[in-house]
């Protein structure tokens, strides 16, 4: 009985220890995401698909469409605002789930617009949601999460 009434604080205090910990790192990766990350879902099969990012507006259109896995595409993102001091890029993957690397390198082919080519290859899983994150220099990080057709 003595011990189990000694085990109690000590306990107690690794919960309470826990929970401020894990707190600390909710606040940490809150404040980095609100300030340089934003996510939409969009039917890129449509058109365009744009998001507002720190003062910019950053959007993406993927050719040819419908927007099919294991095909040669073309990525074509366009920022509004004051010209960028780099090139955009791309990272292809899928939503909870490790793909392997898949960038698509941009190059400037207009005032504000930037294009690479690329391909989404088919999951395994049959899965076919997809996220293209597009990160622009100075601005952040807009993801576009679509589904693509198999
Ligand atoms: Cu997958």
């Amino acid at each position: 009985m003595r011990t189990y009434f000694a085990r109690i604080p000590q306990t107690l205090i690794m919960c309470i220890m826990m929970m401020l910990i894990s707190c600390l790192f909710a606040v940490c990766s809150g404040s980095a995401a609100s300030a340089k990350k934003a996510q939409t879902e969009c039917n890129i099969h449509e058109g365009a698909c744009s998001l507002q990012l720190t003062g910019r507006t950053v959007a993406l259109e993927i050719s040819p469409r419908p927007v099919r896995a294991m095909a040669d595409l073309t990525f074509r993102v366009t920022v509004s605002g004051p010209p960028l001091s780099g090139t955009p890029h791309i990272d292809l993957g899928m939503p909870g789930m490790e793909m392997g690397p898949n960038r698509v390198n941009m190059e400037k082919t207009g005032e504000n617009t930037y294009t690479g080519n690329g391909v989404i290859v088919r999951c395994p899983s049959g899965k076919t949601t997809w996220r293209a994150a597009v990160t622009v220099p100075e601005t952040g990080t807009a993801a576009f999460v679509f589904d693509v057709v198999y």
